[in-house]
Formats: C-alpha cells, structure tokens, sequence
C-alpha cells in the first residue's frame, strides 16, 4: 500500500521526483484521489504553510514544495476531476493595474491550490474591469488583489468599487507587502492576509461565513 505520510514528506522536502513517484503509484493502486489529495499533498503543504508562518523555512523552500506540489497536482487533478471531487471554492487572483510584481501573489496561488482552492490567476496588471469581467464569467466566491507599490494600492479600492458596483456577490481578500489590516479596513476589503499561510486561512474562514 503507498505511503502517503511520505507523500507528504516530499511535498515538505520539495522532493518533486518521489512525490511523482508516489502519486503515480497511488494512483496505480487505485487509492482514491481525494485521499492522496488530502492526506498527501494537502497535508504537506500545511506544515510547510505552519513553518513559513513560525519563519522556521523561507520563501525559497515554500516554492520549491509550491512546485512539488504542482507536479504532483498534474497528475492528480485529471483524476479528481473524474471523481466529480469539488474544489473548496473557486478563487480569481491577480495584481492590480500598474503593478507587475508577481512572486508573492504566485505564492498565494499555490498555497490556496494546496489547500484545495481552484485558482484562476489573472496575472499581473490586471485592470478593474477584467477583475469584473473575470469575476462574473468564472462565478468564483473570492477574488483576491495583490499590490507591492505604494502607487498601486488605490487600484486595489477602484477594482473593490467596480465588483460591488456590479452586484457581485464576491469576498474579497488582499495583500502585498505594503497593504496592512488598516487599510484592508478603510477600502472594505472582507479581509486581508499578511503571507501566502495566512491567505490560506482567511479564504477558508471567508467561504465558510
Ligand atoms: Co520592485 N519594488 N519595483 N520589482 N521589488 C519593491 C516592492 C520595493 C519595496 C523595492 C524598494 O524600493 N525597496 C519598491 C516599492 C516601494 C513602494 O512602493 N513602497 C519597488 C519598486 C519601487 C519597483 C519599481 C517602481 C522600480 C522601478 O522601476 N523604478 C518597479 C515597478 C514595476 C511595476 O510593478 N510597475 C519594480 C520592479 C520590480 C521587478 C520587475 C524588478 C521585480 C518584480 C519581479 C516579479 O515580481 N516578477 C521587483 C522585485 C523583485 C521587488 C522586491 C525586491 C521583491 C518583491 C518580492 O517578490 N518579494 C521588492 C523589495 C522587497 O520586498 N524586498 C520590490 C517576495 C514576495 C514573496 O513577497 O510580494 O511581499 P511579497 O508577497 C508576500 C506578502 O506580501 C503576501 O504573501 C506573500 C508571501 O508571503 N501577499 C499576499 C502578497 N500578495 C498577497 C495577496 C493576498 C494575500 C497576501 O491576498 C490576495
């Protein structure tokens, strides 16, 4: 029977080869893919998450096992996908206009993946209008802003304007090294994460309210 406490060990090393190799072999084994998903891949990326929080690893480690775990999601999500699994809740991301900083939004990404999340990432610059146009054509629940400039942070409350302004019923999550709790607070923002860890916990408190 495949280990899947290895699984997750892998994902916590960045050992993309073995968690290959075992998620394929789990597949093989007809193990079912929900399983391999939460007890393997999930649960590796919550310790890495808990560490990167304690600063016991750092951003390098956290995108070596981000890429662990995409690898091994490649051959996984087909199967999930077969087994009618349903994702926690369908998550658009992007960094405002102007902006092109893309690492920590990217870190985001695949820490929400990680915790089962199906992520749509707009990319960077993404004006309000596509955040809206997005929004409504994907149906995602959350949409989260990533800004790194101080001279972008206003786009984040234009792009907030423009999803109520269009009745969408989204929350709303942002971040970026220079946005704080305060200022999540001034715009109306549903919430605000500090790091990728914390973006993960806020999103599941936000689908969960
Ligand atoms: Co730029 N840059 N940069 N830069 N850059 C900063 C941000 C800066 C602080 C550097 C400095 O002056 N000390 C400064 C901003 C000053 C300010 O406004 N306060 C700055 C500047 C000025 C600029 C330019 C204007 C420089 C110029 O051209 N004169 C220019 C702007 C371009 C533009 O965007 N229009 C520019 C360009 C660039 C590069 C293209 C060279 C490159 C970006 C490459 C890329 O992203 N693909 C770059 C980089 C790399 C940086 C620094 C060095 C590193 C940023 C980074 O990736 N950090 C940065 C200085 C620094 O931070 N030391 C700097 C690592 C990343 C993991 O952290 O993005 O904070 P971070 O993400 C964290 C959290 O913030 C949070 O979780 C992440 C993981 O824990 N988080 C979220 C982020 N998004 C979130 C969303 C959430 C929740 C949490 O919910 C949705």
């Amino acid at each position: 029977m495949t280990d899947l406490k290895a699984l997750a060990e892998a994902i916590i090393k960045g050992d993309q080869a073995k968690a290959v190799e075992i998620t394929r072999n789990a597949l093989h084994q007809k193990v079912p893919p929900k399983q391999i998903l939460d007890e393997g891949l999930i649960a590796g990326m919550e310790v890495v998450g808990q560490r990167f929080s304690k600063n016991e690893i750092f951003i390098p480690e956290v995108l070596f096992s981000a890429r662990t775990m995409k690898a091994a999601m490649a051959l996984l999500e087909p199967e999930l996908v077969k087994a009618g699994v349903k994702p926690l809740g369908r998550f658009l991301i992007g960094t405002v206009k102007g902006d092109l900083h893309d690492i920590g939004k990217n870190l985001v990404a695949m820490m929400l993946k990680g915790a089962g999340f199906e992520v749509i990432d707009l990319g960077t610059d993404v004006p309000p209008d596509r955040f809206v146009e997005q929004a409504k054509a994907s149906k995602a629940q959350l949409v989260g802003m990533s800004a790194l400039l101080t001279t972008t942070m206003p786009a984040m409350e234009r792009t907030l304007a423009a999803l109520k302004a269009a009745g969408l019923d989204v929350k709303i999550l942002v971040g970026g090294a220079p946005v704080t709790q305060a200022y999540a607070d001034k715009i109306g923002a549903d919430g605000y994460a500090p790091n990728a860890a914390e973006a993960v916990t806020v999103a599941k408190r936000l689908i969960a309210a």
